[in-house]
């Protein structure tokens, strides 16, 4: 909101640039800085950006011509992009007196930009007078760039008399001009309140970034939701909706069962500079929240080795906290298509939350020129890495009572996941225990359910176990199938183990 500065004899002007993530806002007022500030060093303030984000906004300070014998000072502002921060963006828009719109200028992102579009303008027509918007469709640089003709056809009525232009944030075309008529937009705006005697002779905003930090922070971030909370209301999930209906990446993953529990040991082998493929050119990735995206930046910097167990597969575990999964198979055109095949996922991992490990998350990244979606879950001891202490310290009366209490609890999450068809790819490798509860900390992969019912299926998960032990330790199994047997009288699990054991 402009306002009149007698003190300094200056006319305060706010322009707001807002638009999507990456579509190039921060870019293009470090550009803008340069442009304007010729080579002084660039003053933009940027409270904070993680992997290149804006969190905050930034800010550029510029006072340059005369406007009815005054200065004209121009706070020059970025919002965050990224959908989750709309409350921030939001704070920063209504204080606007005009509204640079950037987005990208690829054909596969225009729709996308313009139902982003609809949803800032709705903040800006709420405001009085109007505030009006300057488009600017960036990366005109890129071979995938739209024309003029083709970005105002995908936006419609809404751009019709409003100035576009064309502009690229790296090289610099169009950025000043952008500015300009977004200048000239403000002081319009300017003339309008003071004509209805609204023009402010005090800052009626935060007049400098260190205040609108604490603003910002007092009257938004604070209130803030975390970002899954509302996905909590999404749609349950549906057949359609599976990402992925391979075997188990796990079970792919896992070719060493008893003899080798320690992923990390058994991989030092190729302990090679651990570089995912995405990182190895110039990449793009999309994230759903920041929280995924300090993660993300946190994993990165800390990984050390890797695994890729089918070509083109990698199974990826960090220092046993991390392991991370690509699939191939499911590649997407592009990155409009893999931000629609990622908010599946989401809605997916929402309706599952109940019966999931908390700690996952995807990414989507491109992958030479089609995009892939890669999985990320904290590694968890398992009912199976819990099982294989006790087969490795040979004490069978242990070892009986750990079958009986992990059939138990294998049990209990195969019925709380059995309602889902298609299921998850249940196995003594991908059931965890998070306080006291069996949950699932597998990957996302899902398989159509089992013909067998319930209580078959966890006879021949555990059937497929004796069998196992039977084969790699003989003896073991042996005083195992007598220990269990002698508590089978004490407790159904032992009991249901011992009914098991008959036929092997
Ligand atoms: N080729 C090309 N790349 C650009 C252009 N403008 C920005 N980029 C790149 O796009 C990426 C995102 O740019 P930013 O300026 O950080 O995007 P932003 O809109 O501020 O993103 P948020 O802060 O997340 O909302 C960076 O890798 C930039 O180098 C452009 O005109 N052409
Ligand atoms: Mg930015």
């Amino acid at each position: 909101m402009s306002w009149l500065d007698a003190d300094n004899d200056e006319i305060v002007v706010r322009i707001v640039y807002a638009g999507p993530a990456d579509s190039g806002k921060t870019t293009s007022i470090r550009k803008l800085a340069k442009l304007l500030l010729g080579g002084k060093q660039t003053k933009v303030h940027t409270p904070e950006e993680i992997g290149g984000q804006t969190m905050y906004f930034d800010w550029l300070d510029y006072t340059g011509g005369l406007f009815q014998g005054k200065r004209i000072r121009c706070q020059i502002l970025s919002t965050p992009g990224q959908d989750e921060l709309a409350k921030r963006r939001q704070y920063l828009l209504e204080s606007a007196d005009v509204c640079v719109f950037v987005f990208s200028s690829n054909t596969d992102e225009l729709k996308y930009n313009h139902n982003y579009f609809l949803t800032i303008n709705k903040i800006l027509k709420k405001a009085t007078p109007d505030i009006n918007v300057v488009f600017q469709a960036n990366k005109q640089d890129l071979p995938e760039a739209q024309d003029e003709a083709s970005v105002r056809a995908a936006f419609g009525i809404e751009i019709e008399k409003q100035m576009l232009l064309l502009t690229s944030a790296i090289d610099g075309q169009g950025i000043r001009e952008a500015f300009v008529s977004a200048v000239r937009l403000a002081l319009e705006r300017a003339i309008k309140l003071q004509l209805s005697d609204s023009l402010d002779n005090h800052p009626p905003f935060a007049n400098d970034p260190s205040e609108l930090l604490k603003r910002l922070s007092d009257d938004v971030y604070a209130s803030e939701s975390p970002v899954l909370s509302d996905a909590a209301q999404q749609p349950p999930i549906t057949e359609q909706t599976t990402p992925d209906t391979e075997n188990s990446p796990e079970s792919v993953a896992s070719t060493a069962k008893y003899s080798s529990v320690n992923l990390k040991q058994q991989d030092q082998t190729d302990n090679t500079n651990m570089v995912m493929p995405f990182e190895t050119a110039s990449h793009q990735l999309i994230y759903q929240n920041n929280h995924e995206r300090r993660l993300h930046n946190e994993i990165t910097c800390s990984m050390s080795f890797k695994r890729e167990v089918l070509p083109q597969r990698w199974y990826i575990t960090l220092e046993r906290q991390w392991k991370i999964i690509n699939n191939p198979n499911n590649l997407y055109a592009n990155k409009a298509a893999a931000r629609i095949a990622l908010d599946k996922i989401k809605k997916i991992t929402v309706a599952l939350s109940n019966i999931l490990s908390p700690q996952r998350w995807h990414l989507a990244a491109a992958f030479g020129d089609q995009w892939q979606i890669w999985q990320y879950v904290a590694v968890l001891p398992t009912l199976r890495s819990n099982m294989n202490l006790y087969i490795a310290n040979k004490d069978s009366k242990k070892l009986a009572t750990q079958l009986a209490k992990t059939y138990q609890l294998a049990t209990e999450f195969t019925q709380k996941a059995w309602q889902y068809n298609p299921t998850l790819h249940i196995s003594l490798d991908t059931i965890s225990i998070i306080q006291e509860q069996p949950y699932y900390s597998g990957f996302l992969a899902f398989r159509s359910k089992s013909n067998l019912n319930l209580t078959a299926f966890i006879t021949k998960l555990f059937h497929d176990v004796f069998i196992e032990i039977k084969q790699s330790r003989p003896q073991l199994f042996i005083e195992t199938k007598q220990s269990i047997s002698d508590i089978s009288n004490l407790d159904n699990s032992a009991k249901s183990l011992h009914n098991i054991l008959r036929d092997i």
